[in-house]
């Protein structure tokens, strides 16, 4: 079931259900090698979602600003390479929006627990603008915020179940959006948690 949510962007409604089971390995085989880092705003505000990557680029917060980075900037270990499931799939779930030839170097890992949220923004830190995200939700549901072109733009809202896969390209790329406070629950495979995987070319281009 493939829903347009706006002008390029697409909801691919429980497209990773099949094959969960891999992807939630495949994230436990990062998160091994990278655990989950509490990172800073740049003006130091604690960020309530935890993260970690793996690819050839991360993306990072700290003092030194938002960016992305070959390594943890904590430990200064590069990041583990892209599992080939995940950047099959991840390429296959953009073609499937209408997007061939997709080439991330980029999983950044979101870990949202309880109460942890995202506030309104847009990514803007990649090279490419013309590259799509692929953006994959795991485990609890949440309220996702997706906005216009400007922070002022009026937010819609929907929510964004396990297994959901939205692709984001086109006009509506940088679109302002944002994740709500995560409700308490237990997801029966992951428990008090949500995932978000979040594929991007930083640095490559498209
Ligand atoms: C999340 N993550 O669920 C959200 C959703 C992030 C982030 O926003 O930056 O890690 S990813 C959905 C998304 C990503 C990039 C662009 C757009 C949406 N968009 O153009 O709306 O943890
Ligand atoms: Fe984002």
């Amino acid at each position: 079931e493939r829903m347009a949510i706006d002008d390029g962007a697409w909801l691919l409604r429980g497209w990773a259900l099949e094959q969960q089971t891999q992807w939630i390995a495949a994230v436990q085989q990062v998160l091994a090698l990278q655990p989950l880092r509490a990172s800073c705003t740049p003006s130091g505000k604690p960020m309530s979602v935890r993260m970690s990557n793996c690819g050839a680029y991360g993306w990072v917060t700290d003092a030194a600003g938002y960016r992305y980075s070959a390594t943890n900037p904590d430990t200064g270990v590069a990041w583990p390479a892209m599992p080939d499931f995940l950047r099959d799939q991840a390429v296959a779930a953009a073609a499937a929006a209408g997007y061939p030839g997709y080439a991330p170097d980029v999983c950044l890992v979101n870990q949202y627990l309880p109460g942890a949220r995202m506030g309104l923004h847009r990514d803007a830190d990649e090279q490419d603008w013309a590259a799509p995200i692929v953006s994959v939700s795991l485990g609890l549901p949440c309220r996702f915020q997706w906005g216009g072109l400007e922070r002022s733009s009026p937010v819609r809202r929907f929510t964004l179940l396990h297994g959901d896969v939205l692709v984001w390209g086109g006009a509506t790329r940088m679109a302002y959006h944002g994740v709500l406070p995560l409700q308490d629950g237990a997801h029966p495979l992951l428990g008090p948690r949500r995932w978000n995987l979040t594929f991007r070319m930083a640095r490559s281009h498209y």
